[in-house]
């Protein structure tokens, strides 16, 4: 499936748009809800009587469900009608759309995914518009916007500002279209303090809790140059596997059973990605899931996959993987 043009979305004539679902992956981030919020608010400037839904397989986070209220929008967790048009955000692996994918794929509607996750072949949808050089979903949402010469309310601004700051590590690692497209919004009454301040959350003590005991079981792992580090924790992997680079990890795996199922986070430091050019989605969790047995895969600094393995069996899979690609013996440092 080739790319297509921003501003030939919905590729399809808006006068035969009743009713429309936008669908977040599986436990929705704030990138996913918001661009989905914003998605809403543009197929509504183009056919005004369209009923639209957001769908949440699986939920949102505790983030996305604060800023839900912030940004509230009619949604369900479950597919409930045969949609004349279904828009996929932020999506990434189709696995993440949960039971929404053989809904959509059975499907008489037009099927688009909004992204920038890279492009799998096979996949469902009758239309993609994805820039894999966007930092954001919403990013991508924005272009839709711009090309097709859309108004952008001030709350669809600041949502869309919220998710670009929110999967940009506050635009520490905004490329230059990322910050054009900040200043866009802010230039349509957008407000940065605010975005920061909506986008902090009280600690959660499980989180904390989590990523301490993490870090009581960490081990340490030199790999040529870089130094890897691993943990086993059954919630939280990618917050601990994140905190893990905080502490000065080049590249972290975090693993734990949860729901039956191990569930496998990978970090890394950009330094890592970039000097190593060992990209965690692409050659790791894609890779290892593959072998193993599972689905995954995500971008060069943060990815993740489950596996029905045991914890440990996954992390010394990945390590391996790791080490392989770097072309070094693994070494635990006690
Ligand atoms: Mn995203």
């Amino acid at each position: 499936m080739a790319q297509e043009r921003p501003e030939d979305f919905p590729f399809t004539d808006p006068k035969s748009l009743r009713t429309a679902a936008v669908i977040c992956h599986r436990n929705a981030d704030p990138d996913a809800y918001l661009s989905a919020y914003a998605m809403s608010s543009l197929i509504r400037k183009l056919a005004p009587w369209c009923r639209v839904t957001i769908g949440t397989p699986g939920g949102v986070t505790a983030l996305t469900a604060k800023l839900s209220k912030r940004f509230p929008h009619e949604g369900a967790e479950k597919w409930s009608e045969d949609y004349d048009l279904c828009v996929a955000v932020d999506v990434g692996d189709e696995e993440l759309l949960d039971d929404w994918r053989a809904k959509m794929e059975d499907s008489r509607g037009v099927k688009v995914l909004v992204d920038h996750h890279p492009i799998r072949e096979g996949g469902v949808y009758d239309h993609m518009i994805v820039d894999e050089a966007a930092t954001s979903a919403a990013e991508v949402v924005c272009r839709i916007f711009f090309r097709k010469g859309l108004d952008v309310e001030r709350d669809v601004a600041q949502a869309l500002l919220e998710a670009i700051m929110f999967d940009s590590s506050h635009l520490t690692i905004a490329g230059p279209e990322g910050l054009r497209t900040v200043v866009a919004l802010l230039d349509r009454g957008a407000d940065l303090a605010e975005a920061r301040r909506e986008l902090r959350m009280d600690p959660d003590y499980g989180e904390v809790l989590a990523k301490l005991k993490g870090a009581q079981r960490l081990k340490i792992f030199r790999v040529g140059e870089w130094v890897a580090s691993t943990s086993l924790i059954g919630s939280f992997q990618a917050h601990v596997a994140r905190s893990l680079v905080y502490l000065g990890a080049d590249v972290a795996v975090a693993a734990g059973e949860s729901e039956g199922e191990t569930r496998v986070s990978l970090r890394s430091t950009q330094r890592f990605a970039e000097r190593s050019g060992v990209r965690l989605g692409k050659d790791v969790a894609e890779h290892v899931a593959a072998k193993l047995g599972g689905h995954g895969g995500g971008h060069a600094t943060a990815a993740s996959y489950s596996t029905k393995v045991e914890p440990e069996a996954a992390v010394d899979e990945t390590l391996r993987r790791i080490a392989s690609m770097l072309g070094y013996e693994l070494k635990e440092v006690t």
